[in-house]
């Protein structure tokens, strides 16, 4: 089982549409291990985007992730970094396949609605960033032996 970072972004939030995508994320199968709304501070999201330092939408992005609640998860199961990325569709909603959630809900880039970790080492990156292990729970979902073989 892998486990992946996934926040729904302000515009996500204020957009009402919570619901929305953690539906989708259940109905997938997924599990969902942690799940919190938060306020980002300047300096988590620093962190979480560090990678982008040097990008010209860098302070935008910034201003952007920490304006508005954001929903942070821990999201686990077989393949989870790829299937989190393959429902959250290409970074540029003008790109992204219509059944992915910025293909049916986004039209800009910097309004992209879901931020999810692109690989298994961004996954461990951010989830010690937003996570501590305490606030992570084990279980399993009742339905999984009817999700997996
Ligand atoms: P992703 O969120 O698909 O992993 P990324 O890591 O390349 O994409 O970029 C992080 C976020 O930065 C992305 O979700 C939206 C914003 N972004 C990316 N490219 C951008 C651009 N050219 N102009 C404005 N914002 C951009
Ligand atoms: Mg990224």
């Amino acid at each position: 089982m892998e486990q992946t970072y996934v926040m729904i972004k302000p515009d996500g939030v204020q957009r009402g549409l919570i619901g929305e995508i953690v539906s989708r994320i259940e109905q997938k199968g997924l599990r969902i291990v942690a799940m919190e709304m938060r306020m980002i501070t300047d300096d988590i999201a620093r962190r979480h985007y560090a990678e982008h330092v040097e990008k010209d939408f860098f302070k935008f992005l910034i201003d952007f992730i920490t304006s508005s609640p954001v929903v942070c998860m821990v999201v686990e199961g077989e393949n989870a970094v790829a299937a989190m990325r393959m429902m959250s569709g290409a970074t540029d909603p003008k790109d992204a396949s219509v059944g992915t959630i910025r293909g049916d809900f986004g039209l800009d880039v910097g309004r992209n609605l879901i931020h999810t970790a692109d690989s298994l080492e961004s996954a461990e990156r951010e989830i010690t960033i937003h996570f501590t292990g305490d606030e992570m729970v084990e279980y399993t979902r009742a339905e999984e032996t009817w999700v997996y073989e």
